[in-house]
């Protein structure tokens, strides 16, 4: 049989962990396809790969990170961990729970370095359309080398789009934006919380991105947060000048007013009103259409396009885990395209999956439950590959204690350490609380960090 030929688009932790899987099966002495990524970033990494840039980048092209300076994990390290390569095999010893994005960043790239895969990523290439061919059975995948400045196009067997789904904002219109005396941007466009030191900021959202924004802004020295939601409140104990309140309803020169009547003097609005799923390069038969969920819509095992089993998704669903669900699925669409995992081949069969998936997630909606949801899903996918497998509840259980922990006091979170499920080691606990940790550099992360603690 001829080689297979697999183009992935996108080399961020998804794209990455593709990349990985099918090495190590190379390593194992297994034939592979012939791999081409994609990545239109001069460099891998994806949302980990910070740039001071917004709007357009040095192409032209719409500016892919969301991140910003002094973030840090916003969930517990053990809850993330590569299965095949811990923070201690990175590190040279254990660190504590919460680093700050250099170190996450430092951390994927140090896997993929030792597994040698950057030869197989064009960098600075844009995908910008895929047609599938029914006739020939192939994907036509046509690009813009930014380096070269050329546009072409290549067949492929298999695609996989490992593109993320947080980066084209979500931006709701309110009355008064128009005319608003401030800054008014998106949480994807928001990249220093020095900016608003002294000025009192309006975060509109009660998600990860207003919890987050907000408390960069307040770590930083913002006169006073506000915070207002749609749906509920965050409702966690904020300090003295942080308010939450309802839903925004207009805004007048520099006056929020809210739908409990109230209103407040604002000198930046920042929307942190979510991201949407959006793929420009793929025609309406391939591009998935769904909400940020656990069970995302169309995908059978949560990454084979329904509509096409040639083509896969990674990384569309709504996150508790990250990396480690990213190998999971990885792993499984690898085995899948080298044809040891079978799909079935009626649509009504993948379609079935997708159903009993969403029914499940919508038995509960509590957070336990969504979180256990999600580390069963892994635990299903591992069992089917070789991805080593791993204490997931007890990952999940490091999710658990993260959630008690946000809630006992929502600005020392991130003071806490949990146990490795890699290596059963506990973390140390940083050297710096997090509120008075201004410096978010790896060199600062990484000082003084306690030895390792032996495993029980
Ligand atoms: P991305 O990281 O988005 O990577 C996608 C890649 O595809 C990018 O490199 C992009 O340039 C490339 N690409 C896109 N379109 C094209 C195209 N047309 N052609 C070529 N290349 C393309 N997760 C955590 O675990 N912990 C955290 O603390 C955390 N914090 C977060 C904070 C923010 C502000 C955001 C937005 C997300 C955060 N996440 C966090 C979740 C994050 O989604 C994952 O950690 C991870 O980055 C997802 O990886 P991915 O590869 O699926 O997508
Ligand atoms: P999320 O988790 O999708 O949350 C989006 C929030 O924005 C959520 O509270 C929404 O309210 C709110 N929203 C959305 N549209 C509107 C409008 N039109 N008006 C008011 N409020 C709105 O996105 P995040 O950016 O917080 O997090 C994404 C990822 O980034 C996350 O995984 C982290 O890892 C970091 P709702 O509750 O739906 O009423």
């Amino acid at each position: 049989m001829p080689q297979k030929k697999v183009a992935i688009i996108g080399a961020g932790p998804s794209g990455l962990a593709q990349l990985r899987a099918f090495q190590s099966a190379a390593a194992k002495g297994e034939a592979i396809p012939e791999i081409v990524c994609f990545e239109k970033q001069d460099n891998w990494g994806g949302l980990w790969n910070y740039t001071w840039r917004t709007g357009l980048d040095e192409n032209g092209e719409p500016v892919h990170c969301s991140m910003y300076r002094y973030l840090w994990s916003n969930g517990p390290k053990e809850g993330l961990e590569f299965a095949d390569y811990s923070f201690e095999e990175h590190f040279g010893k254990q660190i504590a729970s919460y680093p700050p994005r250099a170190v996450l960043f430092d951390y994927i790239e140090g896997r993929v370095l030792k597994a040698g895969v950057r030869d197989m990523i064009r960098f600075n290439t844009v995908v910008r359309w895929i047609s599938y061919d029914d006739t020939t059975g192939k994907f036509t995948v046509t690009v813009h080398d930014h380096s070269q400045d050329h546009v072409y196009s290549e067949e492929f067997d298999n695609v996989i789009v490992a593109s993320g789904h947080f980066s084209v904002p979500n931006v709701p219109h309110y009355p008064g934006f128009e005319s608003f005396n401030g800054r008014l941007l998106h949480a994807h466009d928001f990249r220093d919380a020095r900016e608003f030191t002294d000025k009192d900021i309006l975060v509109m959202g009660s998600s990860y991105s207003a919890e987050d924004i907000g408390s960069q802004c307040w770590k930083y020295g913002a006169k006073s947060v506000t915070s207002c939601y749609r749906s509920a409140p965050m409702g966690f104990d904020w300090p003295d000048n942080w308010e939450e309140k309802p839903a925004l309803e207009r805004v007048d020169g520099n006056t929020a007013y809210f739908k409990d009547g109230t209103s407040k003097h604002v000198d930046a609005i920042i929307l942190c009103t979510g991201y949407k799923h959006s793929f420009n390069f793929l025609p309406d038969d391939l591009r998935l259409k769904t909400a940020n969920r656990l069970a995302t819509a169309d995908l059978y095992k949560g990454v084979v396009w329904v509509h096409n089993p040639k083509l896969f998704y990674l990384g569309m669903q709504d996150q508790w885990f990250t990396f480690n669900m990213f190998d999971a699925q990885a792993w499984w669409v690898r085995d899948a395209i080298m044809g040891k995992l079978d799909i079935p081949s009626d649509t009504a069969t993948l379609l079935a999956d997708v159903a009993e998936r969403e029914a499940r997630e919508e038995a509960s909606d509590d957070t336990k439950y969504a979180i256990k949801y999600q580390g069963d899903y892994i635990k299903e996918l591992v069992a089917e590959t070789d991805y080593p497998s791993f204490d997931v509840d007890g990952a999940c259980e490091a999710f658990y204690q993260w959630k008690k922990h946000k809630a006992q006091d929502i600005m020392a979170f991130r003071n806490n350490s949990y146990r490795s499920v890699i290596t059963g080691t506990m973390a140390p606990v940083h050297h710096t609380p997090w509120k008075d940790a201004l410096d978010d550099s790896m060199e600062s992360y990484l000082q003084n960090e306690a030895e390792t603690t032996p495993a029980e």
